[in-house]
């Protein structure tokens, strides 16, 4: 059994303690303090406010803090550095075992050893110093305070993290490195049944209204035929296409935005309507091979390149004779070069 698992030892007598310079039962909060870095005041604070301390104590009733209490507390500190309320953080720490306190303190690697966890100042490290959360270069950290700010349904933190990573960067590297990681996660863990699904649809309801700002301050920037981005019959997930839609509008590109679950028919009717260069279909839910869609793209009599993104797609999809060409994109910025530079577009 790993160390980190084994239950609690019995409460050491103090006598244990006085005999032994270097306890084997538990540690003081002075030497936690100086090997973490973070002020005895700060630590007794967080065990008497927050229930993040020690599960021992001697005869004395002095705090004994176990291995595993000591990374709760480093855990503790690296979420409240990244800008995730104390009480959140504490929720978070204490909803955890101890596989999954490892699992985040090594998915977030702390600063270089020597170093306590405590000098992770907000924004100390930021390109241009915004204050809040870490640069993106720490996106692991920031993967894990939105994880630990869904855990702890805190709308607040989830909405100011998202907004600090989308104002030290383009959308397309926050959902690269940050979101999509971020989604994962939380779907990884809603799946383990770690999570509930409030905390699936919070992550999402609160990115979408963000992307959606970037869309909105972008409006007066685009130009040129739209291409249309759509999710696929029956498919709620929709989170790429209002990515694609932001990071399009930031390179000046239009779209025609129809959002989820677009049935076949009303798909094939808006682009016979409108006639795009491009459209983008988004599916994450396995779909046919052979749905009628494809055979409904008949009727299309103008170059339409119809790009498909996302795990649903299976391979072999047939296309009917005609100028209609299929291109099958697998990552973000693929699927934004190809709708940028897709024939008739602006050309870049
Ligand atoms: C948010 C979310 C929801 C939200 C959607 C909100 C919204 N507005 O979009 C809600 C709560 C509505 C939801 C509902 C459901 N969900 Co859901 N959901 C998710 C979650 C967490 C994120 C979805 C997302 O945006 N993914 C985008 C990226 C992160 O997806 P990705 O697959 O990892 O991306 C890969 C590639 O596509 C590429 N990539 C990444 N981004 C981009 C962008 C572009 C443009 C391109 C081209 C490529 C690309 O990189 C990745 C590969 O390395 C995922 C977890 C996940 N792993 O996706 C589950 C997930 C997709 N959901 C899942 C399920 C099962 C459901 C439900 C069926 C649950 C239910 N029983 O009701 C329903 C779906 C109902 C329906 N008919 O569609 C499963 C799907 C499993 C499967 N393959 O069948 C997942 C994977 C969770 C899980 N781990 O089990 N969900």
């Amino acid at each position: 059994m790993n160390e980190m698992t084994q239950p609690p030892a019995a409460t050491p007598s103090a006598t244990e303690f006085d005999a032994d310079p270097v306890p084997r039962l538990g540690w003081p909060v002075g030497v936690v303090s100086e090997r973490l870095g973070i002020a005895a005041p700060t630590l007794r604070s967080w065990d008497r406010r927050h229930g993040v301390g020690p599960s021992l104590r001697t005869s004395g009733n002095h705090r004994r803090y176990t291995e595993l209490d000591i990374s709760r507390v480093r855990l503790m500190a690296r979420l409240t550095a990244q800008g995730v309320p104390a009480q959140s953080a504490a929720d978070s720490v204490l909803s955890m075992d101890a596989a999954a306190i490892v699992e985040h303190l090594e998915s977030s690697p702390g600063p270089a050893s020597g170093t306590p966890d405590s000098n992770r100042t907000i924004g100390a490290r930021g390109a241009g110093g915004t204050g809040g959360a870490p640069a993106l270069e720490d996106s692991a950290a920031l993967v894990e305070a939105i994880v630990a700010a869904a855990r702890a349904l805190d709308p607040r933190t989830m909405a100011q993290l998202y907004r600090q990573v989308m104002r030290r960067s383009d959308v397309g590297r926050a959902w690269v490195e940050v979101f999509a990681p971020a989604l994962r996660r939380v779907g990884d863990l809603w799946q383990e049944g770690r999570l509930g699904v409030q905390a699936e649809h919070l992550t999402s309801e609160l990115l979408q209204s963000e992307l959606r700002a970037v869309v909105r301050a972008n409006r007066l920037r685009v130009a040129g035929s739209p291409v249309v981005l759509a999710g696929a019959d029956d498919e709620q997930h929709h989170l790429p296409l209002l990515a694609l839609e932001a990071e399009l509008a930031r390179n000046g590109v239009a779209s025609l935005f129809l959002g989820p679950r677009v049935p076949a028919e009303a798909l094939v009717s808006t682009l016979r309507e409108t006639r795009p260069r491009a459209v983008f279909l988004w599916a994450s839910l396995p779909r046919q091979r052979t749905e009628a869609f494809w055979q409904h793209l008949a009727v299309v009599d103008w170059p339409l390149e119809v790009v498909i993104g996302g795990p649903g797609w299976s391979e072999g999809i047939e296309l009917p004779d005609g100028p209609v060409t299929l291109t099958r994109v697998a990552d973000f910025t693929t699927a934004v070069r190809t709708l940028v530079s897709s024939p008739g577009g602006l050309s870049r």
